[in-house]
């Protein structure tokens, strides 16, 4: 029986904090989802569909299918539950990253209901240490106010940011 999982999340935008949950995903099941969700919670910067691509060659790049084996998908989902997206596709895992309490405590309800809602497991995984502080608001606040991110982004994220300023 084939393994698959989703990785949900706002990537807006995608950072290295994100692609080492991808990639370490992605060595666990034989097909991964990664999948842009509209967070009505957070304000938006960057189009959906600018986030799937510049995803999809983060991914491309850092040789991620080739190195772990499995299968990686790329995709967008604003139609509903995610769990929705997780039946159509299959998928009995959602995989997310967990850097503090306070994802403990955003995650933790959403895990529960999850399970409730359609049977679907969420695994979470602790960020590698070098990532732990990354997060896409640091990355939003620091391009825009002119800094440097590529300490925090794949290179294509911050040719993106230094490219289309806001
Ligand atoms: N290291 C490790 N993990 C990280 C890092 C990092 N540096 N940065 C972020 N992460 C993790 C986050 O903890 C999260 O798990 C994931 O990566 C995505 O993060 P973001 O910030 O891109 O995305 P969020 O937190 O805005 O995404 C929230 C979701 C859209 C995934 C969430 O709201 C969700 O699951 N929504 C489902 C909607 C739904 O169906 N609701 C009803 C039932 S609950």
């Amino acid at each position: 029986m084939q393994r698959i999982a989703v990785v949900p999340g706002s990537f807006d935008p995608v950072t290295l904090g994100h692609l080492d949950v991808i990639e370490r995903a992605a060595g666990l099941y034989d097909e991964l989802h990664v999948v842009v969700v509209h967070n009505p919670d957070k304000h938006a910067l960057l189009p959906i569909a600018q986030r799937v691509a510049l995803i999809e060659q983060s991914i491309a790049d850092a040789g991620i299918p080739e190195r772990t084996g499995g299968r990686v998908i790329v995709a967008a989902w604003s139609m509903g539950l995610l769990v929705d997206y997780c039946t159509d596709v299959g998928a009995s895992v959602l995989v997310k990253g967990i850097r503090s309490q306070v994802d403990v405590a955003y995650e933790t309800p959403m895990a529960i209901v999850n399970r409730h809602l359609a049977g679907v497991e969420t695994v979470f995984l602790l960020p590698d240490p070098a990532n732990a502080h990354v997060s896409s608001s640091l990355v939003r606040q620091v391009s825009a106010l002119g800094g440097d991110v590529s300490p925090y982004v794949p290179s294509v994220v911050a040719t993106y940011l230094e490219e289309n300023p806001r």
